[in-house]
């Protein structure tokens, strides 16, 4: 996962840092994956108040990985951390289907934000293990 965000990103960036937001909501995954990215391991997790931010590396290119906490009481903050921000990444529990409304919602609040304009949005589909389990008792 790490190797292709990398790839991705470095086709995009050339040289330059870039900042990134890891935004979705609460129980979505983003800690997780910023450590995965980070440290290539899958940790243990609390829900995130407030951030975590981290420097991502990949050969010259350096990623800035802002992971911002995601409940309700949190999510209007999120604002803040949108200035010079080149990218997001838009973590959605795909097991998560009575909420998959308001992941919309926001997601769709995101788009409209005008400091965010430029940025690329990648929604990462996450959970895939949980909706295969899912699918199974259907
Ligand atoms: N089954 C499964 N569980 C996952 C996956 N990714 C994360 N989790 C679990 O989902 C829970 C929440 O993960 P976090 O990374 O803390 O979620 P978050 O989006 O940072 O949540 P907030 O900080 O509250 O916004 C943890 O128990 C993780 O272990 C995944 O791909 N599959
Ligand atoms: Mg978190």
């Amino acid at each position: 996962m790490g190797l292709l965000f990398s790839r991705m990103f470095s086709s995009l960036f050339g040289n330059k840092e870039a900042r990134i937001l890891v935004l979705g909501l609460d129980n979505a995954g983003k800690t997780t994956i910023l450590y995965r990215l980070q440290m290539g391991e899958v940790v243990s997790t609390i829900p995130t108040i407030g951030f975590n931010v981290e420097t991502v590396q990949y050969n010259n290119i350096k990623f800035q990985v802002w992971d911002l906490g995601g409940q309700t009481s949190i999510r209007p903050y999120w604002r803040c951390y949108f200035p010079n921000t080149q990218a997001v990444i838009y973590v959605v529990d795909s097991s998560d289907t009575e909420r998959i409304g308001i992941a919309k919602e926001e997601f769709h609040s995101i788009l409209e934000e005008e400091e965010l304009k430029g940025a690329i949005v990648l929604i990462f589909a996450n959970k895939q293990d949980s909706l295969v389990h899912l699918m199974l008792l259907l």
